[in-house]
């Protein structure tokens, strides 16, 4: 039987897993949007045929035809969302971030905690890229040695008005403090922040691009260079310091063109693209896991671990040198489920 999907939140991304899901994922079909704007909404409805539009999601979960919930609402909603999902004992896969704060992050870890059950995977969806995966796998079996540091560049083309100082640690590095560690192996312990000279093509408001320094417990320094008005495209590259060699992920690739006297391969223009197979293959995994009544990627204590290092991040941008990340000890609840 397929998985009934409700995709609360019908803008960019929500619109995206709605066509996602009508379109490419085995087993699981759109059985409602739940979106207040009648306009967006309709939008999302004519990408999957025959589901039933919401204007709020009590009374999609209150209308039986929905198995589990996909949420991709802006962050400020995610609690409220996430603590009606969990009362219903859905499963549930909410885009990044868990929430905006670790105080609301951990109201939403004890609450499924109490529910006894795992329902909650958090969007973290570059653990999925197949690349990312990879360098992993070197990581762990450690053909060049151990990894010694990560050099990060996470750069977009360009952001909207309402992007805001805090959102280049919150919307943006927010990503780096899911996959470093994960990949990595170690656990963040502080996290600084360097301004170079300011692009002077930013938005008024933004003070960017920035470097950010984050330590692991295990000795791996990493820097992550935060741009988001390089106009060019959407650029997202690792390269990882062996003690015998160095791997790189994240570069150009598809077909390559010579053309009056010039070399070139395209490159994308935004993370819809960049990500698509990993959403992809992050959103298949959630369906086959939650048939089966588990999760397949990051849960809500790593939603809540990366909201801590997030809110020491944006005091580490008003700050000079290293802000301390302090993380409590993992839950019994979660270190059982692995
Ligand atoms: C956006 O919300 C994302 O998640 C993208 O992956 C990131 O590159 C961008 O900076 C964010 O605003």
């Amino acid at each position: 039987n397929d998985l009934r999907v409700a995709v609360v939140g019908a803008g960019l991304m929500g619109a995206d897993h709605v066509g996602r899901i009508a379109t490419t994922i085995a087993g699981a079909t759109v059985a409602a949007v739940v979106e207040p704007d009648g306009a967006r909404r309709a939008a999302a409805l004519d990408l999957a045929p025959g589901a039933a539009g919401f204007a709020d999601l009590d009374t999609a979960l209150a209308s039986g035809v929905v198995d589990a919930v996909l949420v991709a609402t802006p962050g400020q909603f995610h609690e409220e969302a996430l603590l009606k999902v969990l009362a219903a004992g859905l499963p549930v896969l909410c885009e990044k971030p868990l929430t905006q704060d670790p105080d609301s992050s951990w109201r939403v870890v004890e609450a499924e905690m109490a529910g006894g059950r795992q329902l909650i995977q958090v969007g973290f969806m570059r653990r999925f890229d197949r690349e990312y995966e990879e360098l992993r796998k070197v990581v762990a079996a450690k053909p060049a040695g151990e990894l010694v540091m990560l050099h990060a560049r996470h750069r977009n083309a360009s952001v909207p008005e309402s992007y805001v100082q805090t959102m280049l640690i919150n919307d943006s590095v927010v990503h780096e403090f899911d996959v470093v560690p994960w990949l990595a192996g170690g656990v963040v312990t502080s996290v600084e922040v360097k301004y170079p000279r300011r692009n002077s093509r930013s938005p008024e408001h933004l003070r960017e691009p920035i470097l950010v320094l984050m330590e692991l417990d295990n000795g791996v320094l990493v820097d992550v260079e935060m741009n988001v008005s390089i106009e060019f495209g959407y650029q997202v590259e690792t390269e990882a310091v062996f003690e015998r060699g160095v791997a790189r992920i994240g570069e150009p690739a598809g077909l390559q063109m010579w053309q009056q006297g010039r070399f070139s391969v395209a490159d994308h223009g935004d993370f819809t693209t960049r990500f698509r197979e990993a959403y992809d293959r992050q959103v298949q995994a959630w369906v086959d896991a939650a048939k089966v009544g588990t999760i397949a990627g990051p849960s809500a204590f790593d939603g809540y671990k990366v909201a801590v290092c997030c809110a020491a991040g944006v005091r580490a941008l008003e700050t000079t040198g290293p802000v301390p990340v302090e993380l409590p000890e993992m839950p019994a609840f979660y270190a059982e489920r692995g």
